[in-house]
């Protein structure tokens, strides 16, 4: 029998690769990881997986001596697969960060996206995260290669700021394989010629569709996909359309946290108390295991999974080795981009070792985390910041918080803050101010849009930041803490809500239009969510990315698909759960 090809795997290390290792091993293939050049003369395939800023993917190229041998395979002829980064590299250079080269084999540059639109004046978020359409630009052809695989669109998980924006002109139309429209710029979301296969979206973050885009590379012959990419076509035209085909996201969120036996388990309170109101010991609930749930969701047709471990600050969560074994053990079952938060800072283990934020968000990452999420630190760091401000002290960023070491390593996108603000009730007739900067996170009752009791109408009140679970309250609101996170390089808010948690009254309208409209980063609607309905409100009313919920995906009384259906139903995009 013929000899199988040989696969490798390029990792620089930075960030989650192993989703990428997870995802061919599920398809049934081996491969190799290249650990120097001599490993390219090895490899009959190659795919790089890249993760994280253009810049220092070529410097880690540069100093691991691994830049040339790279080039040299991608000429060679053989089969090349990028992912992300590893489709950015092959342009000439990128707007991200420090001007350094790329690999220059197609001579145009990876550009950021816009925040306002240069025609319509409307903005959009940046990073561009969630799951688009990628559509097929060439002419169709027998070749089962073209992602999209099937002939119509289909929605890809893309998550990244810098982008091949797509122009008319015969060298970029030779290459473009999809188009994706953001907004109302467009630009190449795969290239295809000769032995070259790029993709700006994460097949391995993409569930079905994504698996099935690797696994039509990975089973086809090496001959077929091999040759070279000289050569142009005529220039061709991608029309702007109304709707840029940009879904809606719908999270599931687990709260872990080890019961009285010591063991994790998913857990859900009602205003963040996750202890029984029924038994007099009052155990805390156990709504199922982390691993079991995060598969059941993600074959529901969840765009993303949270896992957020609850009580890991009140100890180092590297020495929380069972919530790593829980986020390994969920990437091998679930395609779709996995957060992990809770205890992500600054901590001292209880034998003394240091480790910093970051290395705590690596472990995460080494184990299949896609992002990670802040909470309490990201209220200290906003805190000191804004004291910065306030004082005149330079510099006004220290570069020393989580949020900027894990940013500036990861890439923005890789970092959420996750907030817990709770209302303070004030004077409906209030002079705002009296609250001093907080009144820009006041809300008049009577003037409310989201859902409030009669008697909420007849009250005020402003967003307070708490940490520790909403434990402690702090001098700080809502909206200076969006603002303050984004500064510092936060690239989501997950929002949450003390009051609403577990109420499944709807989300806080007024809340999430604040924070919202403070930010240019995506921003995810959480706590309260009862019914359909919900999701639908707040993709209609806010311009919310995304949507979260917990409760009512773990009792099953509202199942994903019926939020999905609903959605679609009500002609809201959203991703088509599994046909
Ligand atoms: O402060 O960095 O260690 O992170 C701790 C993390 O744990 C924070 O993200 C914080 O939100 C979370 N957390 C801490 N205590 C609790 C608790 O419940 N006692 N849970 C907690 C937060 C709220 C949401 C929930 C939504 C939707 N849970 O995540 O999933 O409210 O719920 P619903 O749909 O049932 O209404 P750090």
């Amino acid at each position: 029998s013929e000899k199988k090809p040989r696969l490798f795997l390029l990792d620089y290390g930075a960030g989650n690769v192993r989703s990428l290792a997870n995802s061919i091993k599920k398809l049934g293939y081996e491969f190799e990881w290249i650990k120097d050049a001599s490993d390219f003369e090895k490899a009959d395939k190659l795919i790089f997986p890249g993760v994280g800023a253009f810049p220092q993917a070529i410097n880690s190229l540069h100093s691991s001596n691994l830049f040339e041998p790279l080039r040299n395979y991608l000429h060679s002829g053989r089969p090349y697969f990028g992912i992300c980064i590893g489709m950015q590299v092959l342009f000439a250079g990128s707007d991200e960060g420090d001007p350094i080269p790329g690999l220059g084999l197609i001579d145009a540059r990876v550009e950021r996206f816009k925040a306002v639109s240069e025609t319509t004046g409307k903005s959009k978020s940046i990073p561009h995260m969630g799951w688009s359409e990628a559509t097929p630009f060439k002419p169709r052809t027998s070749s089962t290669l073209v992602p999209p695989v099937k002939e119509e669109v289909e929605d890809l998980y893309f998550v990244h700021s810098y982008a091949v924006p797509f122009r008319s002109t015969p060298l970029i139309s030779s290459w473009t394989n999809t188009t994706t429209q953001y907004g109302d710029e467009i630009f190449v979301s795969s290239i295809k010629r000769g032995n070259i296969l790029a993709c700006q979206f994460h097949p391995e973050k993409s569930g079905e569709a994504g698996l099935k885009v690797l696994d039509n590379w990975l089973k086809a012959p090496v001959e077929e996909i091999s040759g070279n990419f000289d050569g142009q076509e005529q220039a061709r035209e991608v029309s702007v359309k109304a709707n840029d085909g940009f879904t809606k996201r719908v999270v599931a969120c687990l709260d872990v946290r080890s019961n009285d036996q010591g063991d994790l388990v998913v857990t859900k309170g009602d205003q963040y108390d996750v202890r029984e109101k029924t038994t007099d010991a009052g155990d805390v609930r156990n709504l199922g295991k982390p691993v079991e749930l995060a598969r059941r969701y993600y074959e529901s047709g969840a765009d993303e999974i949270c896992f957020l471990n609850i009580t890991s600050f009140r100890q180092s969560a590297l020495h929380d080795q069972p919530m790593l074994a829980v986020v390994e053990a969920a990437a091998e079952t679930v395609f779709v981009p996995l957060t992990v938060g809770g205890g992500i800072k600054d901590t001292v283990d209880p034998d003394g070792t240091e480790r910093s934020a970051l290395e705590v968000a690596g472990a995460y990452f080494r184990s299949g985390a896609d992002k990670v999420s802040i909470g309490s630190d990201a209220v200290i760091a906003v805190e000191e910041l804004l004291a910065r401000q306030a004082a005149g002290t330079q510099p006004v960023l220290t570069g020393k918080t989580g949020i900027e070491t894990i940013s500036k390593a990861y890439g923005n996108q890789a970092v959420v803050v996750s907030f817990d603000p709770k209302r303070v009730y004030v004077d409906a007739a209030i002079d705002p101010a009296t609250l001093g900067p907080h009144a820009a996170s006041l809300v008049v009752g009577s003037e409310a849009t989201g859902n409030v009791t009669e008697e909420e109408r007849s009250k005020a009140w402003w967003y307070q930041c708490t940490i520790n679970g909403g434990r402690a309250v702090r001098d700080i609101d809502v909206v200076q803490l969006a603002k303050g996170v984004e500064m510092l390089g936060a690239g989501e808010i997950l929002l949450n809500s003390v009051d609403r948690d577990g109420s499944g009254r709807g989300f806080d309208l007024d809340l999430v239009r604040l924070v919202r409209n403070a930010v240019n980063i995506p921003v995810v609607a959480s706590s309260g969510a009862g019914k359909v309905e919900d999701f639908e409100e707040v993709f209609e009313k806010t311009d919310v990315e995304a949507a979260l919920a917990a409760g009512i995906f773990h009792r099953n009384e509202v199942p994903i698909e019926n939020v999905k259906a609903h959605l679609l139903k009500k002609n809201i995009s959203a991703r088509r759960a599994k046909d």
